[in-house]
């Protein structure tokens, strides 16, 4: 089915949580017909009111009601974009947990009722872009999750990296001035390569640990479907026996976590700006709903002072051989939404979102980020935004707050105040379900300070550097490489040289060779050597190789042959994958033994060979057919295809005198090609190459899988 068919089907599909219920009475109903704001029926909504002698148009008349009501309604369409996180994409869909597992952390019924399914909004986002910026762009992933819980809202607002910039809330302004677009001339858009950026984070070594994540391939996703997401802060939950726990929250894609490389990134942010909000509505639509495992770790109070860092300190992870991950449920996503604007753009996130059963720590981070989220939704949506259709909430809203712009809610009765004689809506206690902070003990003095351990910024930054495989690493250098590149002042690239020889002395090295930076002599600080498995993104590879949504390309021209091609979509469709057609011409191609041009009794091809680039698969093939082999052979545009695809170590089969062209392409033979698969298995071996697909600098020749003429 294509993608216009599918999204058609979606109007009438089947209501399946509770807020998708809820958003049906505020969906419109479509009518035949055009009428203003107020209902009433318009007879002409293309000519301006005028005064005209018959033949001739006179002056536009400012009595027209229904032109000043289009244009007034139209001038104020804009609401301010989000000051960060403004380009985005969102989804509907569900949360269960598995079993009661987690009772021992919490007695939230949404992370311990295994009966329950919990309805979700998730918005995924770039940081630094504005809201018209391009989605493939080197930067940090937002990762928001809205639960619907029966008890109220609950928001994760976590990003797919672990740890963040700095360390405290009143650095925020500061590290979100430096990477935006520079005062003077609002450059650059959706990059961080500048030097007011690098500068900061030269100034400011609690960011070293982000920088080594975001210069890795985690800061270019292949797609929203595969990135890890983490709540980043430290988070508590609490049991029904009153104790109490330090939480970081984690999700992990079913898809494994996987990235472009960044040539691939570079040039789809040209070709297709929108490619990763296509890409989730693509998945969805076709049935491949994204899903991702919830796990959490979990500190017992007692051991808070264990580690050798401040387990309150969100420039840190909390290595898993120390906090073991518990998966405790999952998330699917498994619908599109309907308009952008009111539930994507209008979606409203608070960190200060939570249930009874979950608390706050003292992460000063988290503290701050309490405040400035309910502050910047009454900026952005005004104050009664809680009220919007995307945000309210499925459970009853019964308070005393009132008032206030774009009100919809009306309380009927006398009484908008408590306590009151007819104790309407009365404080519930907390056995009864109401909320109550855990009593913490809280002695001290007021100082601006921060904690001992929040001093030491190297370490982990170390860990991640040296956890990666080699090629990582090699990605990374090179990242940092081109976006010190773009900092024309030395002060800038020659200071970011010597935060890096404090993590590793050949990082260092390689980077200020390849900048024009100063080269060290030695190391500032010796490295500890240590690593672990998790934090290379290899780990996420799927225990199983798949194709599941997956854009494989067919690349033909007439004279192709029509069972092989049949073949491979059928095999493609099996996996769950969806194949792209690609031909001389959007419209009919003709197999061998046909006339081309007799109409109807070929394939028809998705596109023209101009009208995509291989950037925008994940794997190719070729089929045979001798005449269309050589008409590909003899095409500058799909011998780039093949060529491009290669560089980037993409998958790529061919069958029969497909393999012919193939070679001919890539033009490297001394690759031993394996000439015994047929449709099925050249497919099947996609799977198997694409979850290798992040180590893209080693594969080689591993990409070419090459089937015989079955
Ligand atoms: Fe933030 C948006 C994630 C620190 C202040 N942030 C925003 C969004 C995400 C994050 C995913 C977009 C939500 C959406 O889709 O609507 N932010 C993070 C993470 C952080 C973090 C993971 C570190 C742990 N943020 C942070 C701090 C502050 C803010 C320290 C302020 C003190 N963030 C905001 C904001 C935004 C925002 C200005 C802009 C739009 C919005 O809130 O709704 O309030």
């Amino acid at each position: 089915m294509s993608l216009a068919a599918a999204l058609k089907e979606k109007v009438t599909a089947v209501v399946e949580t509770k807020k998708i219920a809820d958003l049906q009475r505020d969906t419109v109903k479509q009518e035949k017909f055009l009428t203003n704001d107020l209902g009433v029926k318009v007879s002409d909504t293309d000519n301006w009111l005028k005064v005209t002698d018959g033949t001739t148009s006179g002056p536009s008349l400012l009595e027209d009601h229904i032109a000043r009501e289009k244009t007034t309604r139209f001038d104020h369409e804009r609401i301010p974009e989000r000051v960060v996180h403004a380009r985005g994409a969102g989804a509907h869909g569900y949360f269960k947990v598995h079993s009661d597992a987690a009772k021992k952390y919490t007695f939230a019924p949404v992370l311990t009722d295994p009966s329950r399914t919990t309805s979700t909004f998730v918005r995924f986002s770039t940081v630094q872009g504005s809201r018209g910026s391009a989605d493939t762009v080197r930067d940090v992933r937002g990762f928001a999750v809205k639960f619907y819980t029966d008890e109220g809202n609950w928001d994760i607002v976590g990003n797919d990296i672990p740890i963040f910039f700095i360390q405290d809330a009143m650095k925020f302004p500061d590290i979100v001035h430096a990477v935006k677009p520079e005062p003077h001339n609002e450059v650059p858009t959706g990059q961080s390569a500048h030097n007011n950026f690098w500068d900061f984070v030269g100034l400011q070594p609690e960011s070293a640990h982000m920088i080594m994540w975001v210069m890795s391939d985690r800061g270019l996703p292949r797609s929203f479907r595969m990135m890890q997401g983490f709540g980043v802060n430290t988070y508590t939950l609490v049991n029904a026996q009153g104790e109490r726990f330090f939480v970081k929250f984690h999700w992990l894609p079913e898809l494994g976590v996987h990235s472009f490389v960044w040539d691939e990134a570079l040039k789809i942010c040209g070709q297709d700006p929108d490619f990763h909000r296509k890409d989730l509505e693509e998945a969805i639509s076709t049935g491949a709903h994204p899903k991702w495992h919830f796990g959490i770790q979990a500190i017992p109070e007692a051991r808070e002072h264990d580690f050798d860092f401040d387990i309150l300190d969100a420039t840190k992870v909390w290595p898993e051989e120390l906090v073991p991950l518990e998966i405790i449920g999952e998330m699917v996503l498994n619908r599109t939404v309907d308009e952008y604007f009111p539930e994507v753009e209008q979606v409203a996130f608070c960190t200060s979102h939570i249930v009874p059963g979950i608390g706050f720590s003292d992460d000063p981070l988290l503290q701050g980020r309490n405040f400035s989220y309910f502050d910047t939704q009454i900026s952005r949506l005004g104050v009664n935004w809680q009220e919007l259709p995307i945000n309210r909430p499925v459970c009853p809203v019964m308070n005393y707050q009132r008032d206030g712009k774009a009100r919809h809610k009306i309380h009927q009765g006398t009484i908008n105040y408590w306590p009151n004689r007819a104790e309407q809506f009365k404080p519930v206690p907390p056995s009864q379900g109401g909320f109550a902070e855990f009593p913490q003990k809280v002695a001290g003095m007021k100082a601006r300070m921060r904690g001992a351990k929040f001093q030491e910024h190297f370490n982990q930054a170390q860990l991640f550097f040296n956890s990666l495989t080699e090629y990582e690493k090699q990605h990374l250098i090179s990242a940092i490489s081109f976006e010190l590149s773009h900092c024309d002042d030395p002060v800038v690239y020659e200071s970011y040289t010597k935060v890096l020889n404090n993590i590793d002395f050949d990082l260092a090295k390689q980077v200020a060779i390849n900048v024009g930076g100063i080269v060290p002599e030695k190391p500032a600080r010796a490295n500890h050597g240590k690593s672990t498995p998790t934090l290379s993104q290899l780990y996420y590879a799927p225990k199983e190789p798949t194709i599941k949504s997956r854009r494989i390309a067919i690349l033909v021209a007439d004279g192709f042959d029509l069972a092989q091609v049949e073949g491979l979509r059928a095999a493609i469709k099996a996996g769950m994958a969806t194949s792209w057609v690609i031909g001389p011409r959007r419209g009919w191609v003709y197999p061998e033994g046909a006339q081309v041009g007799s109409g109807k009794g070929g394939v028809w091809a998705d596109h023209h060979y101009e009208g995509q680039r291989s950037t925008l698969f994940d794997a190719f093939v070729i089929p045979g057919g001798r005449k269309s082999a050589e008409a590909l052979a003899e095409n500058g545009r799909t011998i780039h295809w093949i060529r491009e695809a290669f560089g980037h170590c993409k998958a790529i089969g061919a069958i029969g005198e497909g393999v012919q062209f193939l070679c001919q392409a890539v033009m490297l033979p001394g690759i031993e090609y394996n000439t015994n698969l047929n449709s099925d298995e050249v497919v099947s071996s996609f799977g198997v190459v694409s979850t290798g697909k992040i180590s893209a600098s080693t594969l080689g020749a591993d990409a070419l899988k090459i089937g015989k003429g079955e």
